[in-house]
């Protein structure tokens, strides 16, 4: 057999590294989904919102009958302006997995499940968490999700039952990038006007696989008119191969990069001084501050030359303000490295130099939506909450800026093994998978005296939970109104059942309105989803029919340049920041080294970073048939490695190596590429399925958590997930 130039043996190796049976092509069988597909004449047409990450891009979805048929992006919807990708595609097939839950489960052994009827199921969670409320108290509770959509009311439900424990992905993902651009700018989340610029550079972001479809058609646009684009990576990206230039960084040094930038830009008087003047706080001291960090110094630090430096920030001032160094998300500025919260404040505070926040071809805040909130008359208000969590977020004395509700996830097996965490609700969140150790992941969850997953399959997590509540795949329900994809105008969307339920499951909002009643807080839960999605629409002016006939409305008020509010305290962008000083930290950005280095000494150390595959959203896709034969049909769980590092181990091109540290072991086959630096190897994060009810995707690959140590950064808590040193070696034969 030979497969896209993978020989029979080679094949074998892979999947055997990977611990997979893969009969390639058998498992896949396009006619049978030609020939399941109905032959009603019954076409019609529903807008709704694609649940394949965290893009929410908006989609009408072909049925014939009863039938899924296909999709299409709707053209005005604000983050993916008529596109969708593979996944968003691929999706829709997923109704129709075998490996779908079918009906409530009881968990009876490892692995055991037994169906149970849904007025069984709320009972017994009834009954056990009032046990553990009348033992440990309501904050033993907690809840982790993903935090939009149906997060207003499942947050609502944590907080009804007394607890503020409500976690989400973001000390795995953002929480850096969000914390030091609303530190800087007020904006957590500032957008590019991407389409008008003329000069950009990407530093540690992909948007060609960890993918944002409106960005990448804006800088198609722009390309068009001559802008000019640059990627800084590691590796070679696919943003990389699409950029006019990649400037190859050693990992983890993109902070000095942007230090010697912030000093070219002011020793050479290149800054945007009239805006700085009036919009910014803190100049004197950031200049002071900046002072040492010179390109020469930078050069040492991050491998760049300092003649490729120097030309970036003449590049950025001479298009200014219609140039920006982009807000990131979680490559380089995300919860990556130790000093991931400096490297944000100092690219917000480059961007600040170049005066281009609300300007054309800049950044901007992008417009909000505020819904409207259930009549307090007909509907209880909840108690006020105590403001802290328990991994302590929020409070003063441990992670003062890390806010309530989003959480450090990977603290929760920490928290259940101290015995502060007594019963989880998961939704539509995979911890078991997602978190840094599984190992250990396994054992803090295997503590808990309660936990009840709402998946749609027996994913890693779900499948360690002592009941599973079946939510109804995306194109089965209807969810509360959405508002975040708007990107430059203020738009509001609804995800909305296509078709109807498969099988014996409900959507979420439903399930909490019914196990509300038998946990005693039914009062706080007294409506339904219309009634609650019709109120938060009432300040808009729009029906619900209307927005279900729809999908997507926007509201007008586009966004325009103009003069810059910044929702700091001192209502400019804070160079240096007031809150950061009155917390004793560093009010001004400054050098900070990573957390770990590649031990220079042994040829077998090496940091690991990972990234995206624009066919994968995390490891929740892999379990999908046709992505999944993408990546076999490209071979694409290898390993990226430098071919002189490579050689120096004896590893060829194909050969499988092995990687471990401290934390794990696994193996995977090499992909010999001058496109990786030499300090790191490269892992693709999609993979490393271990539930075995995951039939397509078990034991395919390896994952990036299964060497993380588990970290806590010590201002944020994030969890530093390419702070990994492993050691690589060619497996023997
Ligand atoms: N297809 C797809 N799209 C997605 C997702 C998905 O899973 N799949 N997930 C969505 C989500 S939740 C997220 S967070 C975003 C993530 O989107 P990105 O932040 O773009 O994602 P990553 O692939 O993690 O990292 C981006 C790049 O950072 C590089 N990098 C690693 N270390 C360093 C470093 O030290 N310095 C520099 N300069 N670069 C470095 C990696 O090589 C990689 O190319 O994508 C979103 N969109
Ligand atoms: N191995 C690995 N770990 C990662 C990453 C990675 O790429 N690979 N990326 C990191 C990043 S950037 C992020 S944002 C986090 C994300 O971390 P998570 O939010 O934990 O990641 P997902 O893989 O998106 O998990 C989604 C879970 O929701 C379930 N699900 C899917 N659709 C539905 C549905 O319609 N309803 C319900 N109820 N459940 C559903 C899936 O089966 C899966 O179990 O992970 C971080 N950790
Ligand atoms: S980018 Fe792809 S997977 Fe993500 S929401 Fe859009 S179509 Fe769906
Ligand atoms: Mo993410």
């Amino acid at each position: 057999m030979n497969r896209s130039g993978i020989s029979r043996r080679k094949f074998i190796i892979g999947s055997a590294v990977g611990g997979a049976s893969l009969v390639a092509s058998n498992y896949l069988n396009f006619d049978s989904w030609a020939n399941s597909k109905s032959d009603s004449n019954d076409l019609k047409i529903t807008p709704t919102l694609c649940d394949g990450c965290g893009n929410w891009c908006a989609i009408n979805v072909y049925t014939r009958g009863d039938r899924i048929w296909k999709a299409e992006g709707i053209p005005i919807a604000g983050n993916n302006h008529g596109r969708i990708c593979a996944k968003g595609h691929a999706l829709l097939h997923e109704v129709y997995n075998k490996d779908r839950i079918k009906s409530p489960l009881k968990r009876t052994g490892p692995n055991k499940f037994q169906p149970i009827s849904w007025e069984q199921v709320y009972r017994e969670i009834g009954e056990k968490v009032h046990e553990i409320i009348g033992k440990d108290g309501p904050q033993s509770l907690f809840l982790l999700q993903y935090p939009e959509g149906n997060a207003s009311l499942c947050s609502r439900f944590m907080n009804a039952l007394g607890s503020p424990n409500v976690f989400s992905h973001a000390s795995t993902c953002f929480l850096p990038r969000n914390i030091g651009w609303w530190i800087t700018t007020g904006s957590a989340k500032p957008e590019h006007d991407l389409e008008h610029t003329r000069f950009a550079v990407f530093l540690g972001r992909n948007i060609a696989a960890g993918l944002r479809l409106r960005q990448l058609s804006d800088l198609s646009k722009a390309k068009d008119r001559g802008a000019r684009f640059v990627a800084i990576d590691p590796r070679f990206s696919e943003l990389a191969s699409y950029t006019h230039q990649w400037v190859q960084i050693r990992p983890g040094t993109d902070l000095a990069l942007m230090l010697a930038l912030g000093n070219t830009l002011i020793e050479e008087n290149l800054y945007q001084r009239d805006y700085i003047d009036k919009y910014t706080e803190g100049f004197d001291e950031l200049a002071q501050k900046f002072k040492d960090y010179t390109p020469d110094w930078a050069e040492q630090k991050t491998g760049v030359p300092k003649a490729v430096i120097r030309k970036l920030a003449h590049d950025l001032a001479e298009y200014a303000p219609q140039s920006f160094v982009h807000r990131g998300y979680h490559g380089a500025l995300g919860t990556q490295y130790k000093n991931s919260f400096q490297l944000v404040r100092a690219v917000a505070c480059v961007n600040g130099l170049l005066g281009n926040f609300n300007q054309r071809g800049g950044m901007f805040d992008p417009p909000k939506v505020k819904l409207g909130k259930l009549d307090s008359q007909k509907f209880p208000k909840l108690p006020e909450m105590d403001g802290v969590m328990v991994d302590g977020s929020g409070d003063v004395d441990r992670y003062p800026i890390t806010p309530v509700g989003l959480g450090l996830t990977h603290s929760i097996p920490e928290l259940a093994i101290a015995g502060k965490l007594k019963a989880g609700f998961v939704y539509h969140n995979n911890p078991l998978r997602t978190c840094p150790n599984p190992a250990r992941v396994i054992e803090g969850y295997r503590k808990l005296d309660l936990l009840v997953s709402f998946d749609y399959v027996l994913s890693e997590t779900a499948s360690l939970a002592h009941y599973i509540l079946p939510e109804s795949y995306y194109l089965e329900r209807d969810d509360v109104v959405h508002t975040n994809h708007c990107y430059d105008s203020h738009q509001v969307a609804i995800r909305q059942a296509v078709i109807k339920p498969l099988y014996d499951t409900k959507p979420m909002v439903l399930i909490l309105i019914e196990l509300a009643k038998s946990l005693g807080i039914g009062d706080y839960f007294n409506f339904t989803l219309d009634e609650y999605n019709r109120a938060a629409l009432a300040p808009l002016g729009v029906t619900l029919e209307r927005l279900k006939r729809e999908g997507v409305i926007d509201l007008g008020g586009k966004w325009e340049p103009g003069p810059p509010h910044f929702k700091t305290p001192s209502g400019k962008l804070e160079f240096v920041s007031s809150t950061l000083k009155d917390l004793n930290l560093p009010s001004a950005p400054e050098l900070e080294d990573p957390l770990v280095t590649p031990d220079e000494s042994d040829i077998r150390s090496f940091r690991l970073i990972h990234g995206k595959q624009a066919h994968h959203t995390h490891a929740k896709t892999i379990n999908q048939e046709y992505l999944k034969e993408i990546s076999v049909l490209n071979d694409m769980t290898r390993v990226w490695i430098h071919p002189d590092r490579a050689k120096a181990l004896g590893i060829e091109d194909g050969d499988c190596m092995t990687i471990s540290n401290n934390v794990g072991k696994g193996r995977a086959r090499a992909l010999l590429t001058q496109g990786i630096h030499r300090d790191c190897i490269f892992l693709p994060s999609s993979y490393g399925v271990y539930s075995k009810k995951l039939h397509t995707a078990f034991g395919y690959g390896i994952s990036y958590n299964d060497f993380l140590p588990t970290y806590f950064e010590p201002v944020l808590g994030h969890c530093m997930s390419n702070e990994i040193i492993v050691r690589v070696e060619k497996t023997p034969a």
